[in-house]
This record gives C-alpha cells, sequence and structure tokens, in this order.
C-alpha cells in the first residue's frame, strides 16, 4: 500500500521508519521510489531543475513495517553562485524538510543513489551535504547504484568500483546494485523485478537500527551554515544580523520561536568569524555538532 503523505504525523510517529533518498539530480531517486513500491507515484524528471532541498515523502507498508520515504530532489551544490531568492528558498526547504523528519521520531536509514558510472565531485558534495552536515554521520548510509541493466552481473560494478568509492569517502554500511527502470518495453523487467527484492531486503536489514534525531535549532543551523557558503560573499553580507530573524519567518516559513533561536544561535557563530572572512561562516564550518551522544557515529 502506497499513500502520498499530507502530514508527517498521519501515519503514526511510533511505528515507522524514516528512510532519506539522495543523490545528485537525475539519478534515479523517483525511480527508485517507484521500483520499491511497485507503482509510478513519484514522478521522474529530466533532470533539468535546479539547487533545491525540496522533499516529497512516500509511505510504504513492508510486511509489519511501515517506512517512510523522503524522495529530494536532485541536488548540484551551487557554491558561491546562488541568488539570494534561491538561498533563501533553499533554507525554507531544509527547515520543512528538518522540522517533518524531527516530528516523526527522526532518520533511520539514508539510502544515497548514484549512477553506476564515473565517480565524480559533485557526487561527493551531495554525499557530504547529506551524510556530514544533516545527519552528523550518525545516520547508516547505504549506496545504491542505479543504470547497472547493462551488467550481465549488475553486482560487478560494486566490485570494479568499491576501492574508488571509498577513496572518494563514500562510505556506507551496504550497498546495492541496480536498475531503476524496467526499460523501452520492459526489456529490462528481469533484472528491474531483481532490482526491487534486492532493494526491499535491504531496507528491511538496515532500517531497523534506532533512529536519529537533533535538537532541531541545531539542527537547522547547521544545515544554514552549510548552505550560506552557495551564496556569493557580497550577497551572504548583505543578510547581517537584524534582518535575518524577519526573513526565516516571513520568507522562509519558521515559526516565531524557532526563528528566534535559530537567528540568535547564528549571531553567536558569527562572534566568532574570522575578520579577515569575506563570508559570515568560514570558521565554523558546519556549527556545533549534537551534544547528544547516545547515537552510533558512523565513521565507517
Ligand atoms: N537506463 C536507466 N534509466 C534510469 C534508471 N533510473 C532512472 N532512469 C531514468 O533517468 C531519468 C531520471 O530519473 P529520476 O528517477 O527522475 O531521477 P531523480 O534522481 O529522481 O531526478 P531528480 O528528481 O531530478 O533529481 C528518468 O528518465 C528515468 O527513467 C536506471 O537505472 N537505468
Ligand atoms: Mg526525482
Amino acid at each position: 500500500m502506497l499513500t502520498k503523505c499530507p502530514s508527517p504525523t498521519a501515519t503514526g510517529a511510533q511505528t515507522r521508519r524514516n528512510v532519506l533518498i539522495v543523490g545528485e539530480v537525475g539519478v534515479g531517486k523517483s525511480s527508485l521510489i517507484n521500483l520499491i513500491t511497485g507503482q509510478q507515484h513519484a514522478n521522474t524528471s529530466n533532470g533539468a531543475r535546479g539547487c533545491t532541498l525540496q522533499s516529497q515523502e512516500y509511505t510504504i507498508t513492508l510486511g509489519s513495517v511501515q517506512l517512510a520515504l523522503h524522495d529530494t530532489a536532485g541536488l548540484h551544490e551551487a557554491v558561491g553562485r546562488m541568488k539570494m531568492d534561491a538561498y533563501l528558498d533553499a533554507v525554507h526547504q531544509a527547515y520543512t524538510l528538518i522540522s517533518k523528519l524531527e516530528s516523526s521520531g527522526g532518520i533511520n536509514l539514508l539510502l544515497f543513489c548514484m549512477k553506476g558510472g564515473r565517480i565524480s565531485m559533485t557526487m561527493q558534495q551531495t554525499y557530504n551535504l547529506f551524510v556530514e552536515v544533516l545527519c552528523n554521520y550518525k545516520v547508516p548510509v547505504v549506496i545504491v547504484a542505479t543504470h547497472l541493466e547493462g551488467y550481465d552481473c549488475m553486482e560487478e560494478w560494486w566490485s570494479e568500483n568499491e576501492k574508488l568509492i571509498s577513496e572518494y569517502g563514500l562510505n556506507s554500511i551496504g550497498h546495492a546494485c541496480i536498475t531503476a527502470t524496467p526499460g523501452y518495453r520492459n526489456m529490462f523487467m528481469d533484472k528491474y523485478e531483481q532490482s526491487r527484492e534486492m532493494i526491499r531486503e535491504l531496507l528491511l536489514d538496515y532500517s531497523n537500527r534506532p533512529s536519529w534525531k537533533e535538537e532541531k535549532a541545531n539542527w537547522v543551523k547547521r544545515m544554514m551554515l552549510h548552505i550560506h557558503h552557495w551564496l556569493p560573499a557580497r550577497r551572504a553580507n548583505r543578510l547581517d544580523g537584524s534582518g535575518l530573524k524577519k526573513k526565516l519567518i516571513k520568507r522562509c516559513g519558521f515559526s516565531v520561536e524557532d526563528a528566534e533561536v535559530v537567528a540568535r544561535r547564528i549571531e553567536q557563530c558569527r562572534g566568532t568569524t574570522d575578520s579577515e572572512s569575506s563570508s559570515w561562516f568560514t570558521n565554523e564550518k558546519f556549527g556545533v555538532a549534537s551534544e547528544s551522544n547516545n547515537y552510533v557515529s558512523f565513521k565507517y
């Protein structure tokens, strides 16, 4: 059974597991959701989208387990090139995603999607954004390599690339080599079905650890500190303290309370900024890590 979820609590926070699906533009994240659910609910795209942290949630019941799959839009970081409007959109989307995850129990598993082809710097940036910045290395990662229908044995791709993947720092506790398309006239249907079985098993195996979440203001702050460097310095410096809280409320959908706490914490970080820096946050790359040490760190 699959539903497009209108609200994070609609399916009951106690029993569900949150799975975040991330990766670069067009690698097959939405196709992966359709593969897992067996339905065409997530819209696939031609990959021609900009930089966004937008997400859409789908829930599926596998056996007795309820999984909330969070399909994120593909992302290529626009370091130093982003317009202010797009930056504020990204902050809004990050806040929405974090609020949703926080109020529904935290994250159980992250699926990092990549095209089974060349490994790139942008892959690494996307990995860092989600695994390091959003999840603070506290959430288990499974790599899902797509577009492998050309291989007789799709797993071969892993043997060929395992070393390189690790050299790029793309670490994981598990992996799946799949195709996320049945192909023209279902020409890859056997491999597609095989992929579905593999990925469903993997989801059940790896999503059963305790979920992780962080105090919301700190969580949002860490994301904001990171995405701040997507703005060019001249735009970044325009976002001074007095206007920030107002912008967070009016433009980014923050509650007044959250905006106050986040703006205050960001102000504190600003106090630690190198005076020669042209940007806010050079000294503190990702903010203060969570105080909560009850979670395992996945430093691999
Ligand atoms: N050949 C092949 N095509 C695939 C595979 N997975 C996805 N595609 C195709 O790649 C295109 C992009 O797939 P999506 O699922 O929309 O990718 P996405 O990661 O959700 O894209 P964004 O949401 O834009 O980031 C679509 O045309 C898919 O049919 C795969 O494993 N093999
Ligand atoms: Mg998509």
